[in-house]
């Protein structure tokens, strides 16, 4: 009997500087009801999910910062109604979230997500390894993207865990924009890849149009689901935060590359499709059986190299 599972991309509209976590979480609980009236055992949140895009801000006075957009334990007081609902449904979930942890006496900032069971417990962490944007402040800039000044790189990896009767890995939103991220996971047998984004619907650095920007996330996440033979969940929050637009298209990929579900509106909005996970194992058997078909003995370029040098080979 083949093996599926019902997923959720549970979209989320704008939150403004001035909704609350509460707030969040209600809309939250609200869309996890909605995806289990659609069926789903598993929901994908999206990034940063209990705020609005702080990195859009310069704030110079980091303790408001942390007060207003860190969370120091996940969950809170403000986000335990999550997980009790999810628990309460027997849905597991992914969800980002702005994460200020103390390691060895050093206060540590990560742009994070978590694979929570459908028991309530949390099954797998990944720290943001893909920061965009920059860390100085740009005064003449409509708006910020200060990633690279809130947080660190991630320190964790990219992993995989057995989840829900499958290989279940993470990334977070500039992730996807990365082939190596994708191909780490499905190397170590990835089958469900859950994303969650907040993409500016303006590119900051230069004049592009919005609908360029949408076609490129399309055609990046078709891709990277084919390539690596996986199931693919990108989740936006998304519409007019304050004023700053960013896009929705939250989306399902099938792991022939294929979009199964999308979303419609920059609103609140579930999305929902019945799985099959085995889809993703037999394209791991034949056209992209890696361990057949890799030349890893000609990639090292891959990993020895960051940036890219001109280095013909005709000198
Ligand atoms: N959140 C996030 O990573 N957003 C980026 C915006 C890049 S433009 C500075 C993205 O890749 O969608």
């Amino acid at each position: 009997m083949s093996r599926h599972l019902r997923i959720a991309a549970a979209q989320l509209g704008p939150l403004h500087r001035s909704d609350t976590r509460v707030d969040a979480t209600q809309r939250l609980v609200n869309l996890l009801r909605e995806a289990h009236t659609a069926g789903a055992k598993f929901v994908v949140f999206p990034e940063l999910a209990f705020t609005t895009f702080f990195p859009r801000w310069w704030i110079e006075d980091q303790a408001e910062v942390d007060r207003l957009y860190f969370e120091e334990t996940m969950p809170s007081a403000q986000t335990q109604p999550l997980f009790d609902e999810a628990k309460k449904l027997g849905i597991g979930f992914y969800i980002g979230y702005a994460e200020k942890t103390l390691e060895a006496g050093q206060v540590r900032r990560f742009n994070t997500a978590i694979l929570v069971g459908p028991d309530g417990s949390i099954v797998g962490k990944y720290r943001k390894i893909h920061l965009p944007g920059h860390s100085d402040h740009k005064p003449q800039a409509a708006f910020q993207h200060l990633e690279k000044k809130y947080f660190e790189v991630g320190d964790l990896g990219f992993r995989v865990w057995k989840y829900m009767n499958t290989i279940a890995g993470m990334l977070i939103c500039n992730d996807r924009r990365w082939p190596e991220a994708f191909r780490v996971l499905a190397l170590q047998g990835a089958e469900l890849v859950a994303l969650g984004f907040n993409t500016p619907s303006e590119n900051l650095h230069y004049p592009e149009p919005p609908a360029l920007r949408v076609h490129h996330h399309l055609i990046m996440a078709q891709a990277m689901a084919f390539q690596n033979a996986t199931w693919l969940v990108e989740t936006a929050k998304c519409g007019f935060e304050d004023g700053f637009r960013m896009f929705g298209n939250s989306l399902i990929v099938a792991p022939t590359g294929e979009i199964v579900a999308k979303s419609v509106t920059e609103q609140d909005e579930v999305i929902a499709f019945n799985c099959d996970l085995d889809l993703a194992a037999d394209l791991k058997r034949t056209m992209f059986d890696f361990a057949r078909h890799r030349r890893p003995e000609h990639y090292k370029l891959i990993v020895e190299r960051t940036g890219a040098e001109v280095t013909p080979a005709n000198g």
